[in-house]
This record gives C-alpha cells, structure tokens and sequence, in this order.
C-alpha cells in the first residue's frame, strides 16, 4: 500500500517522505486518509468509490460550477478546494484503475459526529441554508445529476420492496421487527409523493449531515461546508432532513444502543427554524413542509441500511456483520421518537 500511496502523492508533485498517513473521517462510501507531509502541510486524500460515483469528474465539474459562482458573487465564501495533479488532471487513476483525488486540508478544524448543544446545531443549519442561498441565481440546469433519485423516497421504497422479494429466510428473519416497523410508516412515501413536485428545486449538497461541516477548533463556528460529492439540484427537504437525522439526538446512526436515542427538541426547533429562516425566497409550500423533511430523511435512511443488509452489504461500507441492520434498527427507533414530537402531531399524514 505505501508504494501506492508513494506514487500516487508523485503525481501530485508531493514528496515521497511523507510522515504519516492515516484513516479519516467516517465516511461510508469513499475511503479518506489524512496526510501529513514532513514539512507539516496537510492534505486530505481519497479514493473514490466508483461503483457509487461512476462519473468522478461530474463532481468536479459541479464544484466548479459552484465555485465559479460564489468566487464572483460572494468572495469571502470559503469553499472546499481540490487540487489537480502535475499535468493538470483532477484525479489519479492508478494501475488497478482506482480514482483517488487531493483536497486541502482547513487547518485549526475539526469535525463533529454529533451536536453538542442548540448553539452548534444552530451554526450548522445556518450554514447549509448559506451554502444553498449563496448558490441561489447559479444556473441549476448545468449541474449534474450526480445520483439519479438518489434523494427520492418513492424510489427508495420500490427498491426495498423488491429487496424484500430477494432477501434470504434468514435476513428476513433476523430483521423481521424492524421490517413491521418501516411497515408501519409507509404513509411518509405516501406523502412524499403528495408534496414534492410541488418544491422548488434548488442547489443542495444532499448529505447535510454534521460530520460533513468542519467547525473551528473550540466548536463555535462552521469554517468550510465538505463533502461536495452529491451536491446537485434538489429540495430543501434533502439538507434540513439530514441535519435533524444526525444532529436532534445525542448519538449516531451507529449507535447499538437504542435507549440513547432521544430528541433534544430545542435542537430539532432550533435547526427548522434557523435552516428555514436563512433560506433567501423560501416559499410557502417549502415553509410547510420543512419540519416532515426529518421524517422523510430518517425514514429513507432505515430503509437504505436495511435494502443494503437484505442485499447482503454491497452498498455501505460494514464494520461488523449485522452493522447495516444495526443502522436500520438505528434509524427506525429514531423516526419512532421523533414521531412523538409535538411538531408531528397529528401532522402530513
Ligand atoms: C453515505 O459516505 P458518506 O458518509 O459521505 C451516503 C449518504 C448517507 C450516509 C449515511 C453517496 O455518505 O447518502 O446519508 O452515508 N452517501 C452516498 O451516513 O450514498
Ligand atoms: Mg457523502
């Protein structure tokens, strides 16, 4: 492997004597390594999953796009900057055809895996609303569709049904009371189907999750928006969903224990109202329906961990062998407490 990684930083015109390269993040797709030259400059580097994102340099041209937009528009925005190769290329193919890209490492930053107060949820969803009004009056027709339906519910659904139909007795076994759960809650794709057309779309980076902000070193303020993979025309729907699935309880979607899970209602408040207040030209039928976006999401989530574990793990990347039905089980119990927010009450069914 250090060969590899030998090579690859040549290509970038990095010396070989890097001291020391190391696993990054928590990502489940792409695999992500913090590099630290002897000098001391970092870099971020990563091999990107091509079964997911079989048109890497899409993603690069969305950026640009982007950053095009916000470098003449709004120039004090800091944006993720990848950094091309010696000959000017985007990505490294390496001789077993693997993609692997370069991005400037923030320094003084740190990611978080869970919100630790209303005031850091606050900053988060401020961001992401800032991230797709400053985007606004970009021309959304030229971007990519990175992931086709990658964010539409009723896809998702038909997709874990047919899983269902090919799951083996034994997964279905194993998962059978998180399956009558998500049973259960099948009106929330009924009433996806019901309302999205009618939402604008609008730029968004479509996984809106904390881990995927890097905040200051004391955890006060949001420095740069990352993980631009799937930024793509979209709802709002998409961001202020993913936020409130990773920010309103205390612990994470690979969290075992269940009776951890709890909404922290100011935090769920807080984040609607903030995300839905720094959205320029928000409309009403978005207004309406902003607070079924956490719904949406964290129901779309259990079923894409449990479709995977029903497929046999081929999607998200797994630590253990029942993680994908942990997750799901994760998620599943997290849409039952959010259910009992007086926020839903009675609420989009
Ligand atoms: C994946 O790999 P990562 O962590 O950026 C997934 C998201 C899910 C997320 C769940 C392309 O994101 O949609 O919400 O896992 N990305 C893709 O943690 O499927
Ligand atoms: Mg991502």
């Amino acid at each position: 492997m250090e060969n590899n990684f030998s090579t690859i930083l040549q290509a970038y015109g990095i010396s070989l004597d890097y001291e020391s390269i190391q696993p990054y993040g928590s990502g489940n797709i792409n695999k992500t390594f913090l590099l630290k030259t002897e000098q001391g400059t970092k870099f971020i580097l990563q091999q990107i999953n091509t079964s997911v994102f079989k048109k890497p340099l899409h993603i690069v041209e969305n950026w640009l796009l982007a950053k095009k937009h916000l470098q003449k528009n709004h120039p004090g925005y800091s944006i993720l900057e990848y950094i091309p190769t010696l000959s000017g290329e985007w990505f490294y193919k390496d001789n077993y055809q693997k993609y692997w890209r370069l991005i400037s490492y923030i320094d003084q930053s740190q990611c978080l895996e869970t919100v630790s107060s209303e005031k850091q949820a606050i900053q988060a969803g401020t961001a992401f609303a800032e991230f797709t009004s400053l985007l606004r009056g970009v021309d959304a027709s030229q971007f990519h569709t990175i992931l086709k339906d990658f964010h539409n519910l009723a896809w998702r659904q038909q997709q874990f049904d047919a899983a269902l139909k090919t799951a083996s007795t034994e997964r279905l076994e194993s998962a059978s009371a998180t399956l009558s759960e998500l049973r259960e809650n099948r009106w929330i794709t009924d009433y996806y189907v019901s309302i999205i057309h009618q939402l604008p779309l609008r730029i968004v980076h479509m996984d809106a999750k904390i881990s995927n902000l890097l905040f200051d070193t004391k955890g006060e303020k949001v420095k740069c928006v990352i993980d631009l993979d799937t930024m793509m025309p979209g709802t709002i729907l998409s961001d202020l969903g993913d936020m409130i699935r990773s920010m309103a309880s205390p612990v994470g979607e690979d969290e075992r224990d269940t009776s951890k899970i709890i909404i922290r209602r100011e935090i769920l408040e807080g984040l609607i109202f903030n995300y839905i207040s720094g959205i320029q030209d928000i409309t009403p039928i978005e207004k309406e329906n902003a607070s079924f976006a956490g719904l949406m999401l964290v129901y779309m989530q259990a079923l894409r961990f449990m479709t995977d574990f029903l497929q046999n793990d081929s999607y998200y990347t797994i630590k253990y062998p029942m993680h994908n039905l942990d997750r799901a089980k994760n998620q599943s119990f997290l849409l039952k407490r959010l259910l009992e927010e007086p926020i839903y009450n009675g609420h989009f069914r």
